[in-house]
């Protein structure tokens, strides 16, 4: 790296300083040269790797910049003949920007607010095309298809543009842009779940689209390894944005990409300068910081910065006077330069350099109004994408400079509003038509007609031959994936179908359920464990040895724990993907397993399981993509719960992610109390996901508190734990002086047969206890019903399955390790008095019976609760209550939770 960095600064001499003594600086590089010449490249390399060294310690490098002069990687020597029939390629792009362009502007012309972005596919239209027309393989393609993740805003018009010529998409679907209500529609933005047969990746919240890409390169590898697939042929691409980068998903996974020398991994960064609101970095230089970020984390660095118009003036500039202006100008310049014409650029950037002035004297204000940027330049693209997808070892970053808005002159090229430009008028439409030599008449331009030049035009023709030559048209998503067998709950799970009182937490059950999944001949390859550094916590460290840690090198070191049974085995086929402390790097993991059946025609079943605190609530975006994505697998939520996961305060108990996961509509959300319930859940989330194929996945949380688990009860509870509710037991006393209904869920729910006893037996009040696997569930189905009931008043009334358990007038007090919200979910929809105790406000660091004391969900709380809705209704005494708190020593002046 030391050497790199100084290769570069030697081979770039800081551009701003003008070169005191130019002969010795010749005599150097001339016996440098001769260096070469007589002892060949390496000899040149250790050479200056010693002059690097001794720089060093002479201390005249201490600052050399980790990045190199502002011009391309490759030199025009090495850009080799362009592959492709240039002029046509313009022609073709010409018309995807006009058809993109009058996308937007008639639907926001039409209907004002339905918005959509044109600056922003002007930029990026070479790039897209250079990638359709020579490197994207589709689905045919030998060895499989690419993945290619498209930033959002800036490839969707012109990606639907292009599959309007290449026939997959209709005038129709383009006259529908941004209207998808009722058929026929096209989403603002890539959404698998909005076009499942179109678009493969959601890329929609900026940075995910990145993150995401580097989990599926690391995928594919992961299935290679293991012998799963052979993805050894496929590349994954992402074209993404300058200002998008600032996300921090988008830097999340760097180092992972170059640890795990991702070379099937290339990034395309639109580098317009440009975001929504203004310059990304005004006042500096976004493409060598990026530059730095990237090599500094070991990726292979490809700059497309100026196009061939530039060449002949690189080759006379012998003093480096354009790199020396070059870097001396800031971006927020760079973009007025950008809007401005030739005669400006002259006055303003080549003028205020003598040798500049000189180098461009022969030019006239229209020849450096054609200087271009790299960017826009096929051949500088074709170049890059080439070397990319050549490079070994390490992943690529191609940044691509160019103009936002380009080719619309006055109505947004390189403009600070461009990005929002979504209409232009007349006059704007005709120098766009002029600017790209477009066959449209001015009425086309009147009515923004769609132009296709017809199915035997040359265009057409070749952009087919193309995509035919790579296998097909990409995007193109697929669900064809032969179904798993789901192995029968009684093995891997008999242990907690019959528990008969053994003590345990619903977390050991999950664990040992997981490491019986992994036993099983079928499924278990395609079992996809994954943690974020907490196996331990969880118990799953049996699985470190079981089934071992997938290190894509193997194990280069004897681990310190080897003579122990359950040591810490690291192998390149190992099956856990332990992610380390990256809750988003995991997700992006388990997105990718999750949609293996999709991208890789492969179905997998992922478990990553997580501190539920740090889930829906740290990277609860990532889930909203995963669910868009139509993931399929199992997440869990450990640690689960406000009171049960005890010391840890405020940050780690979770008392909220049930109602996150209630906002995800293919998310199937429980709670379980009992380990036979999570078995049952299991059973059936894997028969759904794996055998019927349905696009849902599982959020489970689980405990780790140990209480006596009792085995299935008999009758057939089965449906009523997938629905969300069934009666587990009673308590009646002999002679009762009210009945209560008493629902639990997951770890409160020894809490709830506490109470129930103590109601019987101190107060002569009997009750049936109910356990609630899923309010979100229940819900669902009750609103559900109550629609049908509203759109359909002539037939007869249906009745929601939660209303129907619960019916009558007894009252309910339903217990929660989470916020009162989730009880009340179902509240609407029973008769009952409905009381519902959760743990809103903040956790704190104490013991369990301190917390549940504290957030008034303890068993003493439920049976005043009980008393409380008995004594409402009449069937007991108001002073029966005064007496409960005192004898509970429960302090009525205590403040509220959620205001402490
Ligand atoms: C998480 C998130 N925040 C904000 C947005 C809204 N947004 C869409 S595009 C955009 C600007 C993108 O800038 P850049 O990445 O530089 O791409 P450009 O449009 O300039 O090509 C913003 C802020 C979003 N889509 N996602």
């Amino acid at each position: 790296m030391m050497v790199q960095k100084f290769l570069d600064a030697v081979e770039s001499p800081r551009p701003t300083e003008i070169d005191p003594d130019p002969i010795e600086t010749a005599e150097w590089l001339e016996a440098l040269e001769g260096v070469i010449r007589a002892g060949g490249k390496a000899r040149g390399l250790y050479l200056l790797g010693q002059l690097a060294e001794r720089a060093r310690s002479l201390g005249i490098v201490p600052n050399v910049q980790p990045y190199s002069a502002y011009r391309n990687s490759i030199s025009l020597e090495k850009q080799g003949a362009y592959p492709g029939d240039l002029a046509l390629e313009e022609r073709i792009i010409a018309i995807h920007r006009w058809n993109a362009l009058a996308m937007v502007v008639r639907a926001n012309k039409a209907y004002g607010e339905l918005g959509g972005h044109i600056a922003s596919y002007a930029s990026a239209a070479e790039m897209l095309e250079v990638g359709f027309n020579h490197f994207f393989r589709g689905p045919e393609a030998e060895g499989g298809s690419d993945l290619v993740f498209f930033q959002p805003h800036s490839s969707a018009p012109g990606v639907y543009a292009r599959a309007f010529l290449e026939g997959r998409l209709t005038e129709e679907h383009l006259a529908n842009y941004r209207q998808e209500v009722g058929g026929m529609g096209l989403c603002s933005y890539p959404h698998p779940w909005l076009m499942p047969d179109f678009w493969q990746f959601p890329t929609g919240s900026m940075g995910i689209g990145l993150l995401s890409s580097i989990y599926q390169a690391r995928f594919m590898r992961y299935l290679e390894h293991r012998g799963l697939s052979d993805t050894s042929g496929r590349h994954v691409w992402g074209i993404f944005g300058d200002g998008e980068m600032d996300e921090p998903e988008s830097v999340a996974g760097l180092t992972l990409a170059a640890r795990e020398g991702l070379d099937n991994l290339t990034w395309v960064i639109n580098c317009n300068l440009q975001r929504l609101d203004g310059p990304v970095r005004g006042n500096g230089q976004i493409i060598p910081e990026l530059e730095a970020l990237f090599s500094g984390a070991g990726w292979n660095v490809i700059k497309v910065l100026w196009g061939s118009t530039w060449d002949g003036l690189f080759a006379r500039d012998r003093n480096n006077a354009l790199l020396r202006n070059f870097a001396a100008t800031v971006d927020g310049k760079y973009q007025t330069l950008g809007a401005k014409d030739g005669a400006y650029n002259l006055a303003n950037f080549f003028h205020q350099d003598p040798e500049l002035r000189a180098l461009v004297a022969h030019m006239s204000d229209t020849e450096i109004h054609a200087l271009n940027r790299g960017g826009h330049d096929l051949r500088k693209l074709h170049a890059a994408f080439a070397a990319a997808r050549a490079h070994r070892g390490a992943p690529t970053v191609i940044l691509a400079k160019t103009k936002k808005g380009y080719g619309m002159g006055g109505a947004g090229e390189s403009r600070m509003t461009a990005h929002q430009t979504k209409k232009l008028d007349f006059d704007a439409l005709r120098a766009f038509r002029d600017r790209f030599e477009l066959p449209l008449s001015d009425d086309d331009l009147h009515e923004l007609r769609f132009h296709h030049p017809g199915e035997e035009s040359a265009e057409v023709e070749y952009l087919r031959a193309r995509r035919t030559a790579l296998g097909g048209f990409l995007p193109t998503r697929s669900a064809r994936a032969t179904p798993l067998t789901v192995p029968a709950v009684d093995g891997y799970g008999g242990f907690a179908i019959a528990a008969d009182g053994k003590e345990m937490s619903t977390t050991m059950a999950a664990a040992r359920m997981f490491g019986g999944l992994l036993r099983d001949k079928e499924l278990g390859p395609r079992v996809v464990p994954i943690v974020a550094d907490e196996a331990r916590t969880f118990g799953m460290d049996g699985l470190f040895r079981q089934v071992g840690i997938y290190a894509p090198s193997g194990q280069l070191y004897e681990p310190e724990d080897a003579g122990s049974m359950l040591y810490y085995k690291e192998a390149s086929d190992g099956q856990i993907l332990e992610e380390g402390i990256t809750e988003a790097g995991a997700l992006s993991s388990w997105v990718a397993a999750a949609t293996s059946y999709s991208t890789h025609g492969l179905p997998m079943l992922p478990i990553y399981i997580f501190y539920s605190m740090f889930g829906f609530q740290r990277v609860g975006d990532l889930i909203w993509a995963a669910a868009d994505q139509r993931a399929r697998g199992f997440l869990f939520g450990a640690t689960a719960g406000r009171t049960t996961l005890s010391g840890e305060g405020l940050q780690h108990q979770d008392g909220s992610s049930h109602l996150l996961a209630a906002t995800v509509p293919n998310c199937r959300s429980y709670d379980p109390a009992f380990a036979f319930e999570l078995a049952v859940i299991m059973d059936r989330g894997m028969k759904v996901m794996l055998e019927e194929q349905e696009d849902v996945f599982y959020y489970i949380t689980v405990y780790n508190e140990n209480y006596p688990q009792p085995s299935i009860p008999e009758g057939g509870v089965e449906d009523g734990i997938i629905r969300g509710l069934y009666r587990f037991s009673e308590v009646s006393p002999k002679a009762s002086d009210g009945h209560v209904r008493l629902l639990g869920s997951g770890a409160l729910m020894p809490q709830v047969l506490e109470a129930a006893r103590e109601l019987a037996e101190e107060w002569n009040v009997s009750s049936e206890i109910w356990s609630a696997t899923s309010y979100v569930e229940l819900e669902r189905d009750a609103r559900d019903v109550e629609r049908w009931n509203r759109l359909h008043p002539s037939q007869s009334r249906r009745t929601a399955y939660v209303s129907e358990s619960l019916d009558g007038d007894t009252p309910i007090v339903a217990l929660s390790d989470y916020m009162r919200a989730c009880p009340q979910l179902i509240a609407a929809y029973v008769q009952a008095p409905f009381t519902a105790l959760g743990t809103d406000g903040f956790g704190r660091s104490d013991k369990r019976t301190s917390l549940r004391r504290f957030f008034e969900v303890d068993a003493e709380h439920v049976v005043l609760a009980a008393l409380s809705a008995l004594a409402d209704q009449g069937a007991v005494e108001g002073s029966v209550l005064t007496e409960a708190i005192r004898r509970y020593g429960i302090d009525p002046e205590a403040p509220a939770p959620w205001t402490v």
